[in-house]
C-alpha cells in the first residue's frame, strides 16, 4: 500500500494499481500496518500490487521502477515490536467459540488462525474467509470451548457438519486441535453509558472525524450517533473499535474535527 495522506494521527492508505475507491483510513500506530518486507519476514502471503506476479514480486525492484517511491522506514511503525511476537495466551489453531460479526446473532465453532501481538485471526470452521476477523482477547466476542453449553445458547455448527448433534469432544478429536483454555479470554466490560460524549470516524467519510454520542450500549458494542445529523446516521461501533476516541483526541493528534451542523 502506499500512503496517499496524512491527517494528524490518522493515514489514509491506497492499495497500488486499484482505484482510489478501496482506499482504507487507518491510525498510524495501527498493529495492521507493516514495514515492506514483512510477509517475507514472517513467512505470511503478500498480495502484490495490480497485475504484477505475486512469485516474482520484490520491493526493491518496484522501487526502482517507479518515480516517487520511497520505502517507509521501520521506526515510523508504532507496533511493530508488539505484532512480532504472540503476546496472547492462544496457540495457533486453538479452537473456540465466536460470534459472526456479520450474523451477529450467532455463536460459531471457530479457529484461531494467525496471531499478531494482542490480536488473533478468528476463522470459522468450514466456511469461507469472508467471515474471518481479527480480534483483540479482551473482545466480548470470542468464549472458550463450551461457553454457550454453560449460557444456555445455541453454537453453530461447522458449516458442512453432518450428524445427529454437534458436540465439541468429537470435533476436538476429528481435528486433533485443542479448545483455547480459559485463560486466554480476558473479557474485558466495558464502560460506555449512553448519552457519553466522543469522537468518531464518520464511517460515510472516512477523512471526517465528527462530534458525538453513544445512544444504545451492548456488550461488545455501542452505537454511535452523530450530534445533530438525522439518527439514520446512527452506525454501530465495536467497543475496541480503532475509530472512536475521547474527546479532544482530534485536537492532541492534530486532527480536524467536525462539529456539530447547527
Ligand atoms: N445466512 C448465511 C449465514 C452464514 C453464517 C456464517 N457463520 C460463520 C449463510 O448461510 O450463508
Amino acid at each position: 500500500m502506499s500512503v496517499v495522506r496524512v491527517r494528524g494521527h490518522r493515514l489514509r492508505l491506497q492499495f497500488l494499481g486499484y482505484k482510489d475507491c478501496y482506499d482504507i483510513w487507518v491510525n498510524s500506530d495501527s498493529p495492521f500496518i507493516f514495514p515492506c518486507g514483512f510477509c517475507e519476514r514472517t513467512g505470511r502471503k503478500l498480495a502484490p500490487p495490480k497485475v504484477l506476479d505475486p512469485e516474482t514480486f520484490s520491493w526493491n525492484a518496484y522501487a526502482e521502477r517507479m518515480p516517487n517511491f520511497t520505502i517507509a522506514p521501520e521506526e515510523v511503525f508504532a507496533s511493530m515490536p508488539h505484532s512480532l511476537s504472540n503476546l496472547t495466551k492462544f496457540e495457533l489453531n486453538d479452537k473456540l467459540e465466536a460470534i459472526d460479526r456479520q450474523n451477529s446473532e450467532l455463536i460459531c465453532v471457530a479457529t484461531i488462525i494467525d496471531m499478531l501481538g494482542e490480536h488473533v485471526l478468528v476463522h470459522f470452521d468450514g466456511w469461507e474467509s469472508e467471515y474471518d476477523y481479527w480480534s483483540r482477547t479482551s473482545s466480548a466476542l470470542i468464549h472458550p470451548v463450551g461457553w454457550c453449553q454453560e449460557n444456555g445458547r445455541l453454537l453453530s455448527p461447522p458449516q458442512g457438519f453432518v450428524g445427529e448433534y454437534f458436540t465439541w469432544d468429537q470435533h476436538l478429536n476429528e481435528t486433533g486441535r485443542r479448545a483455547a483454555p480459559a485463560e486466554c479470554f480476558e473479557c474485558i466490560q466495558h464502560e460506555f453509558e449512553v448519552g457519553m460524549k466522543l469522537e468518531a470516524v464518520d464511517p460515510r467519510n472516512q477523512s471526517l472525524v465528527r462530534v458525538a454520542t453513544v445512544s444504545e450500549i451492548e456488550k461488545h458494542r455501542i452505537k454511535v450517533h452523530f450530534d445533530d445529523w438525522n439518527t439514520i446516521y446512527d452506525e454501530w461501533y465495536d467497543v475496541d473499535s480503532f475509530d472512536i476516541h475521547p474527546i479532544n483526541w482530534c485536537q492532541k493528534t492534530d486532527h480536524p474535527l467536525e462539529p456539530p451542523v447547527v
